[in-house]
C-alpha cells in the first residue's frame, strides 16, 4: 500500500486517521474498502469525539438545565452551525437534522408534498434516482393523485437538458426532485441550471445530494436549491444522522410531518402550536451523538479541504476509467471522468455481477454489486445488476489495481 504523497494531500497521513483500514480483510489480506458510495469509514476525530460524549456529557438535548444537557445542547448545536457553514445555508433554522437522506426526502413528501400538491401537478424526477427519491413520491402520488414523471437518461449516462425545458414548458411542473450525483452512473447532473430553468418555470427543485455534499464543495444558495438532503455516514460521520436543507420560507410555510417531544410550543388537549425552527421539524430524542459526530466529520473534511478531496477523487476516478477499459468484456455505464463523480459501475460479459463482487471479496476488494436502490435505471440499462467499486478520499492508484487484479481473477476463475 502506498503511504506516498499522492493528488494534492498526504494520502498516508489521510489514510492513518482511519483505524478501519488498517484492518486485513480476510487474514493475510489486506482491505481494499472501494464501497464509499454505500458508506464511508470514519477517521479517529469522529470515532473519538462519539466515545468522548458517551463517557462525559451524554445527556438529552434543549431539555434539561443541567450541566451535562447543556453541553451536550451545546455540542448538538454547535453541529447544526458547523453543517450550516459548510452548506452555505444563510441560517441555523433551515438545518434540519433527520436520520439521513431517506428521512429528509420523506420529511419534503410528506410535509411539504402533502401540503402543496394535489390533482393536475406534476412533480417531476429522473430515471437515474435512487429509490429514496422514487418510492416516496409514488406513494403521495397515490393518495393525492398528482402525476409523477421522469426525465429519461441518454446514452451517454446523463439527463437531456431540452427533454427538461420542454416538459417545464408545457406541463404543470410543480416540483423538480433530482440527485445532483448518480449512485450508479456517477454522472454530476447540471443542478444549478435545472433549478435556474425550475425557477423560471414557477417549480421549486430538490436536489438529492447524498452522493455530492460528501464529495465536492456545495453551497446552497449559489446552488439555489429550494430543498436539498444528504446523510453523514456517506461523508466519514456517523450512521443515523443526516440533514434537510431547505429555504426559510418554506420551512415556515410548511406543516410538521412527525409530531412528538421538542417540535411543540404549547400543548393543550384540544390543539397545539409548532417550536420554531428547526425544531419543528426536529420531533423527539435526535440522534444526538451522530449530530456531534457529524460536525466532527464536516471539521476533518473541511481540514483536508473540499477542493483537494475533489481533485484527489477525479484522479483516481480518471484512473479507474482508464484502467477498467483494458479489461476485456468489461462494460462501463455512465459518462467521461470530468463529467461524473467518485462512482464506477460495471458488469463483465458473461459473469454475473455478484459473482464479481465475491471474487474480488476473496481479493480483499469491497464492492458492491446489486441494483443500488435504482431499479428502474438498470431496466433501462438493460441489465438487473451491475458491480460498483465507489472511491473516497482515502482511496489509492494501487487500490484501484488491486481491483483490476481481482478482475483478472474473476475472468480465469470463471474461464472467461
Ligand atoms: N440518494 C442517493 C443518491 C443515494 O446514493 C442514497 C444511498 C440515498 C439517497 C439514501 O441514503 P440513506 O443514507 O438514507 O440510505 N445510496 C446507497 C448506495 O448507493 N448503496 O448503499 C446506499
Amino acid at each position: 500500500m502506498t503511504t506516498s504523497t499522492q493528488g494534492v494531500f498526504n494520502i498516508g497521513a489521510v489514510r492513518a486517521d482511519f483505524p478501519a483500514l488498517a484492518r486485513e480483510h480476510h487474514p493475510g489480506t489486506p482491505l481494499v474498502y472501494l464501497d464509499n458510495a454505500a458508506t464511508t469509514q470514519k477517521p479517529r476525530q469522529v470515532i473519538d469525539e462519539l466515545d468522548r460524549y458517551y463517557r462525559e456529557y451524554n445527556a438529552n438535548v434543549h431539555r434539561g438545565i443541567h450541566l451535562l444537557s447543556e453541553e451536550a445542547t451545546a455540542a448538538y448545536e454547535e453541529a447544526r452551525l458547523k453543517v450550516r457553514r459548510f452548506i452555505g445555508a444563510a441560517s441555523r433554522r433551515e438545518v434540519i437534522f433527520t436520520r439521513g437522506t431517506t428521512e429528509s426526502l420523506n420529511l419534503v413528501a410528506q410535509a411539504w408534498g402533502r401540503a402543496n400538491l394535489g390533482p393536475g401537478d406534476v412533480v417531476l424526477s429522473t430515471v437515474m434516482e435512487h429509490h429514496s427519491n422514487i418510492v416516496p413520491w409514488q406513494i403521495l402520488a397515490g393518495e393525492k393523485g398528482f402525476t409523477l414523471r421522469f426525465l429519461s437518461v441518454t446514452p451517454e449516462g446523463k439527463l437531456d437538458l431540452d427533454e427538461y425545458q420542454r416538459i417545464l414548458a408545457s406541463e404543470p411542473v410543480k416540483l423538480v426532485t433530482v440527485a445532483a450525483v448518480s449512485n450508479v452512473l456517477g454522472t454530476v447532473n447540471p443542478v444549478a441550471e435545472m433549478a435556474r430553468l425550475a425557477h423560471a418555470h414557477g417549480a421549486l427543485i430538490l436536489v438529492d445530494a447524498a452522493q455530492a455534499v460528501p464529495h465536492m464543495a456545495l453551497n446552497v444558495q449559489s446552488l439555489d436549491a429550494d430543498f436539498l438532503a444528504f446523510s453523514g455516514h456517506k461523508m466519514a460521520g456517523p450512521t443515523g444522522i443526516g440533514v434537510l436543507y431547505a429555504r426559510r420560507a418554506l420551512l415556515d410555510a410548511m406543516p410538521p410531518w412527525m409530531g412528538g417531544g421538542d417540535m411543540i410550543s404549547r400543548v393543550t388537549l384540544t390543539g397545539t402550536t409548532w417550536n420554531e425552527l428547526p425544531y419543528k421539524f426536529e420531533a423527539g430524542t435526535p440522534s444526538i451523538a451522530e449530530a456531534i459526530g457529524l460536525g466532527y466529520a464536516v471539521d476533518y473534511l473541511t481540514g483536508l479541504s473540499m477542493e483537494a478531496v475533489h481533485a484527489h477523487e477525479r484522479m483516481l476516478t480518471s484512473y479507474a476509467l482508464e484502467r477498467l477499459a483494458e479489461v476485456p468484456g468489461l462494460t462501463l455505464y455512465g459518462p467521461e471522468a470530468d463529467e461524473r463523480g467518485a462512482v464506477v459501475a460495471f458488469t463483465v460479459q458473461g459473469i454475473h455481477a455478484h459473482d464479481v463482487a465475491q471474487v474480488l471479496d476473496m481479493h480483499g476488494v469491497a464492492v458492491r454489486a446489486g441494483h443500488h436502490c435504482a431499479q428502474p435505471l438498470h431496466d433501462h440499462l438493460g441489465v438487473a445488476a451491475s458491480a460498483r467499486a465507489s472511491f473516497y478520499l482515502y482511496n489509492t492508484t494501487d487500490e484501484i489495481d488491486a481491483l483490476i487484479d481481482g478482475l483478472y481473477a474473476a475472468r480465469r476463475t470463471f474461464r472467461i
